[in-house]
């Protein structure tokens, strides 16, 4: 029992890094989930790094302002980093191949980084025009990551699909909590999934298994109240 429970209540704590160019929405992220609510933002000089308590873990999170001059100094953040979130301007078409090569390719390279979970917010999908989570996948070429990985779209500014990152993200950190809460509600799932999110398909596939059997023993009651009335 003592083991139990400290399996389901221990916390963790965990340290992220959150990385994009700037104006892709990071900060607005970041305080959203911290205060869940909207700030007025400036553009990040240096870093902000606040502490977010989620479920069993602790994530402190590390938003680094991405002004170009001051990518290179990204590197210095690297070590330690259990996970890394990278926040992408879903409408800003022209600056994907920047991302990729300025703050991407480097940490996907970086041997500090080598065992950290990588997740790819798809921000600002309250706009119209945006990306669509195959386009970026495709072009950021993400299915060759040898990282643990996961595109989510999300918006900050209403908050759609962030619990959900956050979830994902907790659950492939250890969280006991989170994988329940991935598995459960599949309603909570906002419309468009990830379709090689392995916890998400674990959780489908148990709901067409239940499905299938329940369709079954429909059937056969159907059947077995038709052969006795013939
Ligand atoms: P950064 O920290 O990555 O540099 P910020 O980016 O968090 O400072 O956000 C840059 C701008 O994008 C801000 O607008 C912010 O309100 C806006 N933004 C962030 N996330 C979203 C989103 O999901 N949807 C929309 N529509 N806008 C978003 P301003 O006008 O203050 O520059
Ligand atoms: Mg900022």
């Amino acid at each position: 029992m003592g083991h139990l429970w400290t399996r389901l209540f221990r916390h963790r704590d965990v340290r992220i890094l959150l990385l994009g160019l700037d104006c892709a929405g990071k900060t607005t992220i970041l305080y959203k989930l911290k205060l869940d609510e909207l700030v007025t933002t400036i553009p990040t000089i240096g870093f902000n790094v606040e502490t977010i308590q989620y479920r069993d873990i602790s994530f402190t999170a590390w938003d680094i302002g991405s002004r170009d001059k001051i990518r290179p100094l990204f590197r210095h953040y690297y070590k330690g980093a259990d996970a890394v979130v990278f926040v992408i301007d879903s409408k800003d078409h022209e600056r994907l191949d920047e991302l990729n090569y300025d703050v991407i390719k480097p940490a996907v390279a970086a041997e500090e980084l080598a065992h950290s979970i990588f997740l790819f917010l798809a921000n600002k999908m309250d706009l119209a025009n945006t990306m669509t989570v195959d386009e970026i996948t495709d072009k950021l070429g993400l299915k060759h990551l040898k990282h643990t990985w996961n595109v989510v779209p999300v918006s900050a500014v209403n908050g759609d699909g962030l619990y959900y990152a956050l979830d994902w993200l907790a659950s492939k950190l250890g969280s006991v909590q989170a994988k329940k809460a991935l598995v459960v509600p599949v309603s909570n799932v906002p419309s468009e999934m990830p379709d090689h999110d392995e916890t998400l398909e674990h959780g489908m596939d148990y709901c067409s298994r239940a499905y299938t059997a329940i369709k079954c023993l429909f059937l056969r009651t159907n059947r077995q109240d038709g052969q006795e009335s013939s």
